[in-house]
């Protein structure tokens, strides 16, 4: 098992301070390490991880404590929280033995056993968007009148984490800021593992950072594909890692 050790030391010299952004990393914690590595990612850093952290690889948990207890990491939910805590706030009306609710919790992860409250209750205070000056990250969709970004007010939370019609390559949301998103495997329209990057319809510029682009779909599918990427929301740069066979 790989271990993170964070926050990494770089040496001394210069260091540029980086945006990154990542979605479905769907428990794949080594992979998960490997790439921070490959990065170079260190604690003037900032991490945007846009849902999907749990289920279908071995690491969900330890994946979501690891990413909880870095300062610079900013996760928000996808669907797979979204059904987790939805499973967890059923379990809590049904009964007051919060012992069972724990042991059942823990029941929907192979890692389960390092499933603890405090993690259920950070889980449960996570956000459904995130905005900086340069983009906006959500999970599956942002709400569009006429091709216009909406504002996340006019938006459902089912519809950041589930929508299934944003990702279309016809879809090309007018705003001024980026839309970061993952959800469903870019693999699926394009046949590549490759974060796809969608030119703004207005401007002709050559992309530098993700702010000259309208949307870039960052799920790389690692649970099919075996490859986990990110991209350096400044430079527009992609990273890649991918599982050792
Ligand atoms: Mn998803």
């Amino acid at each position: 098992m790989a271990r993170c050790v964070y926050p990494r030391k770089r040496g001394h010299g210069m260091v540029k301070i980086m945006d990154y952004c990542i979605a479905d990393i769907h428990g794949h914690y080594a992979l998960f390490c490997r790439l921070l590595d490959a990065v170079g990612f260190n604690e003037g850093d900032r991490l945007f991880v846009l849902g999907d952290i749990i289920d279908k690889g071995p690491d969900s948990v330890r994946l979501a404590k690891f990413l909880f207890s870095m300062p610079n990491a900013f996760c928000i939910v996808g669907n797979h929280e979204y059904d987790f805590l939805k499973y967890y706030r059923a379990l809590m009306r049904q009964t007051e033995d919060y012992e069972s609710v724990l042991e059942k919790l823990r029941g929907s992860f192979r890692d389960g056993a390092l499933l603890d409250w405090e993690t259920v209750d950070r889980f449960d205070r996570l956000p459904f968007y995130v905005e900086t000056d340069a983009f906006i990250g959500v999970h599956a969709g942002m709400p569009l009148e006429n091709g216009k970004l909406l504002p996340f007010s006019r938006a459902t939370r089912e519809q950041l984490v589930y929508d299934r019609r944003f990702k279309d390559a016809d879809v090309l949301p007018q705003g001024s800021k980026c839309v970061l998103f993952g959800h469903t495997p870019v693999r699926y329209l394009t046949g590549r593992d490759e974060i796809l990057f969608y030119p703004r319809a207005d401007d002709s510029r050559e992309g530098r950072g993700v702010a000259d682009f309208c949307k870039v779909h960052l799920d790389t599918g690692v649970y099919l594909s075996g490859v986990l990427g990110c991209v350096a929301a400044d430079t527009g740069r992609c990273f890649y890692v991918r599982e050792r066979a």
